[in-house]
């Protein structure tokens, strides 16, 4: 059975997030509705920090333009100007085919031109930006694992296209051993044939995944920034100038554009958030990435809304960065298997040993959201989903005590498992004198202790089954879904439940409360929820408000709520730790 590790799939990491903004291509969070008030005065408490300035390499002159902004020529033709494309329905089966083997809509994509025109997404004060004249120059890293042939080689004209030419100083791609035939001698010819050496393609002789794939990269670079991007990208007006500049001003800054969406079915383009970004990132205490409003203290340190405002992390796939100071960093750990929490990694790292990441809103690249991650892992030797053990080995290195234990009361039943060598991290970080977590969540992540309270410990967690083989069971977790009951199946994931000591009653990042009379998946509020109480001598599971105990409808797998009778058989509960290794 293939483990389905709640949230964790690409493209898809915000799928259930759904319900708290409709109108969301890029599959992020939006929070911004949350309580503002409170926010403000947690930041009035903070003592104000001098504003940095832009720096003195880039200063705004209205009426002059920016530096690589050339004339979009009007064209016609499918998708131009970042319009949808539908497919005809004789090409309908087709097109299904690409999503399930793509995640993508490739019919779709293979209409579209390699040069498209896409909107300009920037804010208007932006093209007024002077910026340097000598700036370092930039090599562009795509990694790629078995992408479809359009989307892959788009990207590589919309970078071609977009850069000054003297600042792109070469594309670096890395096959991360694909087995497609199209990414064979098909794209060797493409390549040579439109680029010439201005692309060069390198191939792992075996699968590495994309976190040890990009230190290849950077490693074959010769540019003095690298800058990643997804396989699946366009790039905006002048997205490259802004970047290079933080860089050219502070090597240590991380410079990362706004990410704009680009839709898996039918390509259209949009901005996410509007233009001047406004959004950064954080995450919660299962390391689900999320991005949510940047604080007004942060925002208070700009004079201009196009200016750069800084994040505590990044999505991963999309940023420029010294290639030096990558390296002196160490680069992501290799311990890092494939997929997952290398953002995290190199988030905390920067941080922490004396760096900084800004978001910059005149930089902004498109990325297409998968509909599903398409590819499997590869065979790899790892009994708890590879995330977490990427997860596991950042929280081990970068997180204090307290901190690590917030993950784990959310992820109980990988406590202890083993996760390899750490210790020329831990090393690294001793050598660098790096700053404590805590220090990082107090003066730079600090809406994450509004946004996503530390969690109490549990006090009981487990499967909770009857007759040792019905296990509760959210039946895929989404919100408004009712617990049902299900064969339990031993994985954890949407069976495994969490009580702890304020009542709370939690299912990954969900909780779960009582709605139209029955137990049902709901964001967790920070206000409590609840609460529930497991009764040890009688196995009752009691909403205390309510004072109604959770009853077995075994007939139609379902809950019930009904009054507490301890002689019911249907009322008795067995709550099991499991260990899923
Ligand atoms: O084994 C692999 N080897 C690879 O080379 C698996 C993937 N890859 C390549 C792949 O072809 C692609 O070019 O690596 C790149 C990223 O993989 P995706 O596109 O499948 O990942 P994603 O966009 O779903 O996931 C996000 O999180 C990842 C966690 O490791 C990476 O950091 C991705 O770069 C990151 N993408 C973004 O940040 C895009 C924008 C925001 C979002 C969401
Ligand atoms: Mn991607």
């Amino acid at each position: 059975k293939k483990i389905e590790f709640e949230g964790q799939q690409p493209g898809r990491r915000e799928a259930d997030e759904i319900e708290e903004v409709v109108d969301h291509p890029g599959n992020v969070q939006h929070m911004n509705q949350r309580d503002e008030k409170e926010e403000a005065l947690h930041n009035e408490e903070k003592e104000q920090e001098k504003p940095k300035e832009y720096g003195p390499q880039a200063t705004l002159r209205p009426g002059t333009m920016g530096n690589f902004e050339p004339e979009t020529r009007p064209k016609t033709g499918p998708g131009e100007m970042g319009e949808p494309v539908y497919v005809s329905m004789s090409e309908k089966a087709a097109a299904d085919r690409a999503i399930r083997e793509f995640g993508f809509n490739m019919i779709a994509s293979d209409k579209i031109a390699m040069d498209r025109n896409i909107p300009d997404t920037r804010p208007d004060e932006c093209k007024y930006w002077q910026y340097p004249e000598k700036l370092p120059t930039a090599s562009v890293i795509l990694v790629f694992h078995n992408e479809g042939f359009s989307t892959l080689v788009r990207t590589v004209h919309s970078v071609i296209n977009t850069s000054p030419p003297h600042l792109l100083r070469e594309v670096v791609m890395v096959d991360d051993f694909s087995d497609k035939e199209h990414l064979q001698g098909k794209l060797e010819d493409y390549l040579l044939k439109n680029f010439r050496d201005q692309v060069k393609l390198y191939r792992n002789s075996k699968r590495e995944g994309l976190i040890r794939t990009r230190t290849l990269g950077a490693k074959y670079a010769k540019g003095d920034v690298i800058v990643f991007l997804d396989a699946h990208c366009e790039c905006n007006k002048n997205w490259l100038v802004p970047l290079l500049a933080r860089i050219a001003y502070d090597r240590t800054i991380m410079a990362v554009p706004i990410v704009d969406g680009i839709d898996w079915n039918n390509f259209r383009y949009h901005s996410v958030y509007g233009s001047s970004g406004d959004h950064r990132g954080i995450f919660e205490w299962g390391f689900l990435y999320k991005e949510s409003k940047v604080p007004d203290k942060e925002l208070a340190r700009r004079e201009h809304s196009s200016e750069p405002y800084r994040s505590p992390t990044h999505a991963g796939g999309l940023f420029a960065m010294d290639r030096k100071y990558f390296f002196e960093l160490g680069g992501y750990d290799p311990g890092m298997m494939i997929w997952g929490g290398e953002n995290f990694e190199l988030s905390f790292k920067i941080w922490q040993c004396g760096g900084s990441i800004e978001w910059v809103p005149c930089s902004h690249v498109g990325h297409v959201y998968r509909n599903h991650m398409p590819y499997g892992f590869g065979n790899i030797d790892v009994k708890i989903p590879v995330v977490l053990l990427n997860y596991m080995r950042v929280v081990e290195v970068w997180l204090d005590d307290e901190f690590k234990e917030y993950f784990y009361t959310r992820e109980p039943t990988i406590r202890g498992y083993p996760i390899g060598n750490i210790s020329e991290q831990l090393e690294f970080k001793k050598k660098h004198n790096c700053k404590s977590f805590k220090w990082f969540m107090d003066n730079i992540a600090y809406e994450i202790y509004d946004r996503f309270p530390p969690p109490p410990p549990n006090k009981k967690w487990g499967e909770v089954k009857k007759n040792g083989r019905l296990c509760w069971d959210t039946m895929g977790g989404q919100v408004g879904n009712t617990v049902g009951l299900s064969m339990c199946h031993h994985f954890g994931g949407n069976q495994l439940f969490r009580l702890n000591t304020k009542g709370q009653l939690a299912v990954g990042e969900r909780c779960i409360d009582l709605s139209g009379g029955q137990p049902k998946v709901i964001f967790c509020s920070v206000m409590p929820t609840g609460p529930w109480d497991f009764d040890e001598s009688t196995h009752q599971v009691r909403h205390k408000t309510r004072g109604q105990c959770v009853q077995a409808d075994g007939q139609n797998m379902k809950l019930v709520m009904a009054a507490c009778d301890a002689s019911l058989g249907n009322q008795k509960w067995e709550i099991n730790e499991i260990q899923t290794w």
